[in-house]
């Protein structure tokens, strides 16, 4: 195997590296070769909070007693507390300034402001006015909605009380936070406050930063993500199952390509209702285009695959390749992962690079600023860029040919209605089968890719060893899209890689072992999910007795430290791989690996092996079992060398 052959278990990512290569073209996992990661601040030994630093008081090996302190004094424990304390708070930032992005058009459209927005789900503005404490009545959609709206923006300046969303949450969670004060105010304070308590000469006790990161990262998943998820729901439809395409090969060489990458749906909503406009399938063919091919990246990618069955090109690590391929005629950004390196990768080909977000704009991209209240001439003018763009395709084009279908759009109250019937929407089958065995337990697995280790292999084999065991998998953003390359996210997969058990339920009700329930910011809805479970009866009486657990082993971004805090704060227990952002400081690894169990019945745990990883979380899974007293005797099946040729061989 070459060394390019090590870099990802995606045959399509191989391809297109090797391309890259021949065509002089460097992207990330060269960089990632040349560039090896600071040791200090990889352990988060290294304090920057103020110019008489940077302090490094790193581990020393040996010497466990040797003095580390900053010259202020801050402690290694004070360092590393602080370090994560402030990845998580700049985490819970980019998701809630997502969500005061969608808040505030989602306001402007209940006013009737934009054009060419609606509220397309009625039972879902009803349900989160009812949540947010507005009235119903008789009074029209547009009344309710823009109170919805009103609420839903005021969480963000909310200074005192509680968020309103932290309501949903089981009643003895909610008593958890009251007890340790860890209940969020309101979104934008808990993070400017954590910026505070991080800053020279503040908050100089690791428990109390950790737990402020809790409130802060709860502000994230039962505030700022939760409003996101929702009101995306009502403006642009809550998901239901759709078919769709994954990988690289969805690019098609006859047609002109448009990649929309990033993360917030208004956007990729507008230009996949304008591409039908007759006059740009006109343009399309005047240029000798068949058509326009509209395809995703990363989390935008999610979002239009569930509401629209758009296909996905790829994951984080797969944006570069994208544009490897030669025949992408225009990528379009707008906020979150987007690397700076797309411009450089860029120029090697044609493609051009459209920025859209007034928060992020990439030197060398053209800019076209999108704005809500011309959003159809804005896609419009975006969509003609990329037609005009087709004719200066270079030669070198090469497309992949991998694609694999996947069924997704997994929200909580799809799996609800597939579960318990239209009329009777629960969540009364799966906990049945929690409880007699056939369902082990359930995980939550999430993030990223990261470049320093091999592209989707963590992801894929900690969720294929997972549904072995019977454990299903709830899975959103890259890890997702890791999952439905390597098949995992259609109907059949059942028979193929779960258990016994978990098969014969997936093949009973048509769900996936695997389900695709969206982006990022959608990791609310693994909350709401566990939460609607707990409230179904008969698995304890909140998140924290669940037979359930989360992971994240290929994370690289800031936010989705705030995602597995607020998961933790929530009750799970949560394994990431890769790096340990605290590993520079054996006490508050300590702290959140065993201590945090004792308060807020979640902890952390860190484990980059797949297969361990996956261990890990069994187990736990069994001991929340063998406390509900619904443990049977029950063996970890391995995904072996022989399960594996048997596979290849069919
Ligand atoms: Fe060093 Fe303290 Fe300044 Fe951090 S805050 S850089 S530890 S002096
Ligand atoms: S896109 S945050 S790499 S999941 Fe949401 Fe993927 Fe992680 Fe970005």
């Amino acid at each position: 195997m070459s060394d390019i052959e090590k870099k990802s278990i995606d045959p399509a990512t191989i391809h297109m590296l090797k391309k890259a290569q021949a065509d002089g073209c460097e992207t990330i996992f060269d960089r990632a070769d040349a560039m090896k990661p600071c040791p200090i601040g990889a352990e988060g030994s290294c304090c920057k909070n103020c110019v008489m630093g940077p302090c490094r008081v790193p581990k020393k090996k040996g010497d466990e007693k040797a003095k580390r302190v900053g010259l202020c004094g801050a402690t290694a424990e004070t360092i590393s507390a602080r370090n994560f304390a402030r990845m998580v708070a700049a985490g819970t930032a980019a998701h809630s300034d997502h969500a005061r992005g969608v808040t505030e058009l989602f306001l402007s459209t209940a006013k009737g402001k934009v054009p060419g927005f609606e509220i397309k789900d009625e039972q879902k503005l009803y349900q989160l006015a009812m949540d947010l404490g507005v009235e119903i009545g008789n009074r029209s959609v547009k009344e309710v909605a823009i109170d919805v709206g009103q609420k839903a923006l005021s969480e963000f300046g909310r200074q005192d009380g509680e968020i309103l969303l932290a309501k949903r949450a089981p009643l003895k969670r909610q008593q958890i936070w009251r007890n340790l004060g860890i209940t969020p105010r309101g979104i934008d304070r808990e993070v400017v406050e954590l910026l505070h308590r991080t800053c020279m000469g503040v908050d100089q006790e690791y428990q109390d930063l950790l737990y402020s990161a809790a409130r802060c990262a709860l502000a994230d998943g039962w505030g700022g993500s939760m409003i996101s998820t929702e009101l995306q729901d009502v403006l642009f439809g809550t998901p239901v199952p759709v078919y769709g395409k994954i990988n690289l090969g969805v690019l098609k060489k006859d047609e002109v390509n448009l990649v929309i990458h990033g993360h917030e749906p208004v956007l990729p909503e507008v230009i996949a209702t304008v591409i039908h406009d007759p006059q740009i399938q006109k343009a399309a063919q005047a240029v000798g285009a068949k058509g326009i091919n509209l395809t995703g990246m990363c989390c935008s990618a999610n979002e239009v695959l569930m509401r629209h069955g758009i296909p996905v090109g790829g994951n984080f690590l797969q944006q570069e390749l994208a544009i490897v391929t030669g025949v992408v005629d225009a990528m379009v950004v707008d906020v979150q992962c987007e690397m700076q390196s797309l411009a450089q990768v860029a120029k090697c080909y044609h493609t051009k690079l459209i920025t859209t977000s007034p928060r992020a704009k990439i030197e060398g991209a053209v800019h076209i600023e999108f704005d809500e209240h011309r959003a159809p001439d804005i896609a419009k003018r975006i969509i003609l860029e990329a037609v005009e763009n087709f004719k200066n395709r270079k030669p070198n084009v090469d497309i992949p040919s991998e694609t694999t279908d996947t069924v997704v759009g997994f929200s909580h109250e799809t799996i609800n209605y597939l579960l318990g019937g239209m009329f009777r929407a629960s969540y009364r089958p799966l906990n049945d089968n929690i409880i007699n065995g056939r369902i082990r337990g359930i995980a939550g697995v999430v993030g990223c890719n990261n470049a320093r280790v091999t592209h989707d292999d963590p992801n894929f084999t900690l969720i294929k060893e997972l549904i072995k065991n019977d454990v299903i998998c709830l899975v959103t953003g890259c890890s997702a899209m890791s999952a439905g390359k390597g098949g995992l996210l259609t109907p059949e997969a059942a028979r193929q890689y779960a258990g016994d058990g978990l098969a014969s339920v997936c093949e009973a009700v048509g769900l996936p072992p695997v389900l695709h329930m969206g982006a990022c910011v959608d990791n609310s809805r693994i909350l709401m999910a566990a939460t609607a479970v707990v409230k179904d009866g008969g698995l304890g009486d909140d998140i924290s007795d669940l037979p359930a657990a989360g992971a994240a082993l290929e994370w690289m971004s800031e936010k989705a430290l705030a995602i597995g805090h607020y998961f933790v704060a929530s009750g799970v227990f949560t394994v990431f791989g890769v790096t340990w952002p605290t590993s520079g400081s054996d006490v508050v690894t300590k702290h959140l690996f065993e201590e945090f169990e004792n308060s807020v019945k979640g902890k952390w745990g860190f484990e980059p092996d797949p297969v361990k990883a996956a261990k890990l979380m069994i187990e736990h899974i069994d001991k929340k079992r063998k406390a509900l007293g619904i443990d049977k005797a029950r063996d970890r099946v391995l995904f072996d060398m022989a399960k594996r040729r048997e596979l290849d061989a069919a």
